[in-house]
């Protein structure tokens, strides 16, 4: 962790990877966020599970073996727990303490379900145990999550779960949309400053864990739209000019020098299509809002031809 963050304030211009806002306190200020009224992500996707859950479960089928990426998402896996009854139940975290948890309190709820907790970066193709052999495998990415990888990761990200999934195997995703500047701005500036809190809570984060001292009323909270990148950026603006010591080494911040904190891509329709495509993926449906605000999609592993295999 010292040598990526310091490699990250190293750099012209300086970053860090969005991870370093979940700690305890950073996954309960995203909690918070979910709830408020201008982050309107959230609370559009449920309206979409709750409005069409029986749609994709009658597209999913029986004997589903249903993989979650990240087991943070309690609420919405449960809702397609009960209504697609999977056979099988695959959490995939980097976090085993999560993990476990999350199994535990599941298994409390549908003792009938098996539950393979797998500890693994999902950013690789993940190894799905043998005992789902035969089901087929859906995966589970939701809540706009895609939106923080580079279009580069999210392509690489993609075709990970392609590979996992299999041919006619699945992706349920939900991708946040392109929209009004204001209203997307909006979503990472909010009135009460909570996001400003859990964007600060990085540096907090880094002070626990690698004897830093950065001082949070140095730097001031910054979200803006990049509509060349078509993504919502976060950074960390120093007040002034310091001097911040990290696990030994000292980092200069001049004043109002920006440290880049997270991308947020938003996806028109016909680009989020063609992103899965390029992974191997066919866009079978699309349920979105009257705004065309938030889209969950349901991808489709290709057939895969073999190299020089004639097409039929
Ligand atoms: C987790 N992720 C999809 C959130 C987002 O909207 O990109 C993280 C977040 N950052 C600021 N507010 C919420």
């Amino acid at each position: 962790m010292a040598q990526e963050v310091l490699h990250g304030l190293g750099s012209e211009p300086k970053f860090i990877s969005p991870k370093y806002f979940y700690d305890a306190r950073g996954s309960a200020l995203f909690e918070e966020i979910t709830e408020l009224d201008e982050y309107y992500l959230t609370r559009t996707e449920m309206s979409l599970f709750d409005a069409h859950l029986e749609d994709m479960a009658g597209r999913l089928g029986e004997s589903v073996c249903l993989i979650e990426y990240g087991s943070g998402n309690s609420r919405k896996i449960r809702k397609l727990l009960e209504t697609v009854s999977p056979q099988a139940y695959v959490p995939v975290d980097i976090s085993n303490e999560h993990l476990q948890e999350n199994a535990r309190a599941l298994h409390a709820d549908f003792p009938a379900l098996h539950v393979y907790p797998v500890c693994a970066d999902f950013t690789q193709p993940v190894a799905v145990p043998q005992e789902v052999d035969g089901l087929t495998r859906v995966g589970f990415f939701p809540g706009s999550s895609i939106g923080n990888f580079a279009p580069s990761e999210a392509h690489r990200f993609l075709t990970g779960v392609r590979e996992t999934v299999g041919s006619g195997g699945a992706l349920l995703i939900g991708v946040d949309r392109k929209k009004a500047v204001s209203v997307l701005e909006d979503a990472y500036n909010d009135a009460r400053g909570v996001t400003a809190a859990f964007n600060l809570n990085a540096l907090a984060h880094i002070n626990a864990r690698l004897q830093a001292n950065f001082e949070l009323d140095g730097f001031r909270h910054l979200a803006r739209y990049n509509a060349e990148e078509g993504c919502i950026q976060m950074f960390l603006e120093s007040r002034r000019d310091q001097v911040v010591s990290i696990a030994g080494e000292t980092v200069h911040f001049a004043a109002n020098e920006t440290l880049h904190t997270e991308n947020s891509y938003k996806y028109d329709k016909a680009e989020f299509v063609e992103l899965a495509a390029s992974a191997g993926f066919t866009a079978e449906a699309e349920w979105s809002d009257d705004q065309q605000w938030f889209s969950i999609f349901l991808l489709r592993g290709n057939s895969t031809a073999l190299p020089g295999a004639e097409i039929r």
